[in-house]
């Protein structure tokens, strides 16, 4: 590395070889900086470099290269042999770390990553992906459908058991957790685990459908590990995990765990918006999506193509990646939610298509009815809107889905 300076980390003519990881961020340079300059501390703080000129000759060069501008956009190729395979954390570390407090840019923002085969092979991916659908629930060619108990926190487990009760019994597939609901006093997580499938078992009895339960898991790592555990034992098909806050490598290892059990893993994303929602700096949800895939989550949520209450980017664009072609790994099942209800679905799935999941808390129980009628409600839109079916013809039948509209029409809430 004699002589190595930044200017070395910049060659506009270099093509990536098929095993790089080749990574776009959007740029915009301090000041007194122009874009090369800019790019070339990109390539070098993210790989191997620093700001000093260096004198070293016994080393492996793993030097990054920024191999193309254009406009904001920033082009750089890593070689494979700078990556700890199947580690994470370590890719993160590079392709996302320091450089995203460099004085030498105003702003950054990892756009897209183009995963090559060797690192992305050394991931599991996803165990089942949107093979949920099927190997689970035997949905056909419909969406799934989940709901999420409101409020988020302070239901006993009873009640939300029942809720759980409710809403299978109405026609939906899942039963959901809420993130910041893990294992607090007024709703233990092994009393909700148990009676929350006691309820699931008395639902499949009584409607002959398949149902699950998505129990939130999180917690540090050895305790998750522990609840992956029982969740299997006590039959449990899968669990949920907030990824984003529990960390990449514990989700790294809840899959290895869910391997052993073929146990799936619902992936809730909070938190993903401290990353991705200034538009010029971060993680964009796009490589959130892409990491979560690596790991080996089977759904995640990924936005409802901007008709719900949380603001999304790109969801049919982050969708699209996420059923592509990666390297023969599995694809992952998109979840839409936040703000969603029956009025919604035909228009959302007209946008994401059927081979999702549509999950709806208030859009469920805020039915003037209650959760019954409101899953009745939500169930009678997907399968109207599966059936060509427009839902005023449906409703004309269907009162809890006339309700539903009644009230919430085709709004969207905020
Ligand atoms: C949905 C909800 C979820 C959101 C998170 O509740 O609380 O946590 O899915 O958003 P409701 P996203 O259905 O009542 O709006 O899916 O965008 O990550
Ligand atoms: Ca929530």
């Amino acid at each position: 590395m004699t002589g190595i300076t930044y200017e070395d980390f910049l060659d506009l003519s270099y093509e990536p070889s098929d095993t790089d990881l080749v990574c776009d961020f959007h740029v915009e340079p301090a000041a007194d900086m122009d874009m090369e300059a800019a790019a070339s501390r990109v390539a070098s703080e993210s790989s191997n470099g620093t700001w000093a000129e260096l004198h070293v000759d016994d080393f492996v060069d793993l030097s990054a290269t920024a191999c193309g501008i254009d406009g904001s956009r920033v082009r750089v190729a890593y070689p494979d042999a700078l990556f700890d395979p199947g580690n994470m954390p370590q890719v993160l570390s590079c392709i996302a770390g320091n450089i995203m407090g460099m004085k030498a840019v105003d702003r950054i923002r990892l756009l897209d990553c183009t995963w090559p085969e060797p690192l992305a092979t050394s991931f599991p991916g996803p165990g089942f992906g949107s093979g949920v659908r099927e190997e689970i629930f035997d949905a056909g060619d419909r969406p799934i459908l989940a709901t999420v108990p409101k409020p988020k926190v302070g239901l006993p487990t009873k009640e939300h058991a029942q809720v759980g009760y409710e809403a299978w019994t109405g026609g939906l597939d899942l039963l959901k957790d809420d993130e910041n609901l893990t294992d607090q006093s007024f709703n233990p997580f092994e009393d909700r685990l148990t009676e929350s499938l006691a309820q699931r078992d008395r639902a499949e009895e009584e409607t002959g459908e398949p149902k699950s339960y998505l129990v939130n898991v999180t917690d540090e790592t050895a305790t998750m590990l522990e609840r992956v555990d029982r969740a299997a034992e006590e039959g449990c098909e899968y669990v949920m995990v907030d990824v984003v806050t529990a960390g990449w490598g514990a989700v790294q290892s809840v899959r290895d765990a869910c391997e052993d059990h073929g146990i799936a893993i619902h992936a809730h994303r909070a938190m993903h918006a401290a990353f991705d929602r200034i538009e010029s700096h971060g993680v964009s949800m796009r490589v959130i999506a892409q990491i979560a895939r690596l790991c080996g989550v089977d759904q995640i949520h990924t936005g409802t193509a901007d008709l719900g209450k949380l603001a999304n980017e790109d969801t049919v664009g982050i969708n699209e990646w996420l059923y592509s072609e990666l390297h023969g790994l599995n694809d992952v099942l998109p979840v839409a939610s936040g703000g969603l209800h029956p009025g919604l679905v035909p228009e959302l799935v007209e946008r994401v298509g059927r081979n999702v999941c549509i999950q709806a808390g208030g859009g469920v129980h805020g039915h003037p009815d209650g959760t019954h009628a409101g899953a009745k409600a939500l169930r009678q839109a997907v399968d109207a809107t599966a059936a060509g079916v427009s839902l005023e013809e449906y409703a004309a039948d269907h009162p809890e889905l006339a309700a539903a509209i009644d009230l919430w029409g085709t709004e969207t809430p905020r």
